[in-house]
């Protein structure tokens, strides 16, 4: 790629930045709700408030014309997208025009040309990076920041933690832009980079869970099987209770050629033994143990805070928050917890469902939290409960309004290919009702008042009978 005209297109955007910081203006931050766009938020957050500036940010799921024309309302000078924006170009063109907007972001562009001269795109896919593997969101970031002021290169560790939870190094190491940050977070002594096993849970799984849970790559005939786990660890001479981090380098490595001669033996492919033993990011400003010292850990923390719409708390563990972090930790154990208890309840009631021939209503009353339909109705699935080919409706009472109910449907690729469209149907038979309803073909939801639950799970039915029948004629 082309690094020397990426970098001054960063500093033409970290120029704009501190231009507006110093007329006062409040830069307006919006940035992608996953780990990668919520360090990036983080890293851009420190940067303008280093400068004496003030920003006022939004950690979103996605940029929709309804939320660009919300921040259009807003009337704001400076507009600044993280991890996001280089998809919906043009609706920012065509909202924002009288603003200034800086898009750092790694995604390739789609939807149009920036074309004001008062907006800029910084995006290293248009200097050759490729997008997936050579710089992240909080690594475009980093690199504004660090345009913005040299002290910002202690920032270079979470632009790993983001670059990892986005998968930079699936293959096992980093690449492009993203050594130049490891390099410079190494010298800085905030990181150390490590060859280790790259399987999930150093920091706070147990070894045997660790092997349990092993999904990349899995380990077969370990992965999945609890026992299977603790008696490969035991024949090689591992207490399965301990913890990776707790085993001494000779161990580690000794485990580590366990693993690998098991993964031969069972045919592994060299791409897979390449993932399972490879570079893995410890922080330095936290102790071993704790899941902030290892990159894939700190990243999986901070999606979750995402999925709880509690990223703005995930960027406050970035700047160190202590108490955010502790928050965020009882609201993950929390809501683990609340997954456990749909499932139970599921598994004990499932003989209650209403079954139809193209669907599953499921009414849950107060039992499962009307923020956890979605997830329940991909339990009935996923464990089984359902037919994969017919779509699954889990109803509940709303937390706001009890004469409301709320749900959420879900279903799978093979079922969609009979016609059905859930977003659709829902939409449709909230028109009846008298509630608001749609969303994707394979994932939506549904509130309507509770009187009506009796005629649901019939019109329901109908709605996806009649999609089933258009797509066959
Ligand atoms: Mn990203």
């Amino acid at each position: 790629m082309d690094k020397n005209a990426f970098l001054e297109k960063v500093r033409e955007g970290a120029e704009l930045i501190k231009m507006h910081i110093e007329l006062g203006h409040t830069i307006r931050l919006i940035s992608h709700r996953d780990a990668d766009g919520i360090t990036a938020a983080a890293i851009l957050a420190k940067a303008i408030a280093r400068e004496g500036g003030s920003f006022h940010l939004s950690i979103v799921k996605q940029l929709g014309e309804d939320l660009i024309q919300e921040l259009a309302n807003e009337k704001q000078k400076i507009y600044l997208f993280s991890d996001l924006g280089s998809g919906s170009i043009k609706l920012i063109e065509e909202h924002l025009k009288d603003a200034t907007v800086v898009i750092s972001d790694h995604h390739p562009p789609e939807d149009g040309e920036i074309k004001s001269d008062n907006h800029i795109l910084i995006n290293p896919t248009q200097f050759g990076a490729d997008s997936v593997r050579d710089l992240s969101g909080s690594g475009v970031a980093y690199f504004i920041a660090k345009a913005m002021d040299e002290r910002n290169k202690d920032l270079s560790y979470l632009a790993l933690v983001g670059a990892v939870g986005d998968m930079q190094e699936v293959d096992g190491q980093f690449h492009g832009l993203n050594v130049d940050i490891v390099e410079e977070a190494k010298k800085l002594e905030l990181v150390e980079i490590r060859k280790e096993l790259r399987l999930y849970g150093r920091e706070t799984r147990k070894l045997y869970q660790m092997l349990t849970y092993a999904t990349n790559p899995e380990i077969p005939e370990i992965t999945g099987d609890e026992r299977k786990a603790i008696e490969f660890l035991k024949s090689k001479g591992f207490d399965p209770e301990m913890y990776y981090w707790q085993l001494r380098e000779e161990e580690k490595k000794r485990l580590n050629d366990a693993i690998v001669i098991h993964l031969i033996k069972h045919g592994a492919s060299k791409e897979t033994i390449d993932r399972l033993i490879g570079d893995v990011v410890l922080i330095k400003l936290y102790k071993e143990g704790d899941p902030r010292h290892e990159a894939r850990e700190f990243a999986t923390l901070l999606n979750a805070t995402g999925r709880l719409n509690a990223g703005t708390l995930g960027v406050a563990i970035c700047l160190g928050d202590e108490d955010a972090f502790k928050r965020a930790t009882e609201l993950v154990d929390e809501y683990k917890r609340e997954q456990i208890e749909a499932r139970k309840y599921l598994l004990q009631n499932w003989n209650s469902v209403i079954e139809k021939e193209h669907v599953y209503v499921f009414y849950a009353g107060k039992s499962i939290k009307d923020t956890m339909v979605g997830i329940a109705a991909n339990i009935a699935i996923s464990s089984r409960l359902a037919n994969p080919e017919k779509p699954v409706i889990i109803l509940a009472d709303s937390e706001d309004d009890d004469s409301l109910v709320k749900g959420s449907g879900r279903t799978t690729e093979r079922a969609l290919a009979k016609g059905y469209h859930l977003g659709e149907a829902l939409r449709r038979v909230a028109g009846v009702i008298g509630g608001e309803g749609g969303g994707h073909a394979i994932a939506a939801g549904i509130r309507f008042p509770k009187n009506k639950l009796s005629e649901f799970a019939e019109l329901i039915n109908k709605a996806l009978e009649e999609q089933v029948n258009e797509h066959q004629s």
